[in-house]
């Protein structure tokens, strides 16, 4: 059963979060992978915010470019934690999406990361240390994983 829903709005929003994917793949956290519009499939985000939490869903990542409005959506309709990933976008560098995301208003809040693969990444490991928890050993293992990412940072910079 997946743990964490990652939703996009658009296939063109993969190359992006299947970062996040490949993030909770790493860590072994169970997740599903699908394409949620805000605007072009709203009835399958209306179905999806309703069923996810009794599906076993306990956190929602969802990735959105431009009028970014899938995340905002999603945690309307759904008491479980989202956190917003803004797309780079072509015409405003990703600005867009993030200020769509993030600027929610009080009572329905987005956990909104950085712009992009940065914002992906992130968003899975936030995902896995709200999981963790209630995991002692997912705990560990995204301990295991944050050491193995500060013992790669050389200390000593080279040509
Ligand atoms: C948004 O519109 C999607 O999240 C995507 O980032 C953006 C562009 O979508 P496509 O025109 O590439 O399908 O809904």
């Amino acid at each position: 059963m997946a743990y964490v829903g990652i939703i996009m709005g658009s296939q063109s929003d993969w190359p992006t979060m299947r970062e996040a994917a490949r993030v909770l793949d790493e860590l072994g956290v169970p997740h599903e992978d699908r394409i949620v519009s805000a605007h072009r499939t709203p009835d399958r985000l209306w179905s999806y915010g309703k069923e996810a939490k009794s599906r076993g869903i306990r956190v929602i990542i969802a990735g959105a470019g431009g009028a970014a409005h899938l995340p905002g959506m999603m945690a309307s309709k759904t008491p479980l934690p989202v956190i917003g990933v803004p797309i780079e976008t072509k015409a405003l560098g990703g600005v867009d999406s993030l200020y769509s995301i993030v600027q929610m208003p009080r009572g329905f809040p987005v956990a909104t990361m950085a712009i992009g693969a940065a914002g992906a990444v992130n968003a899975a490991l936030m995902a896995a240390s709200i999981l963790a928890l209630s995991d002692d050993s997912l705990a560990e293992r995204l301990e295991a994983w944050r050491d193995a990412l500060s013992a790669s940072v050389p200390e000593v910079p080279h040509d």
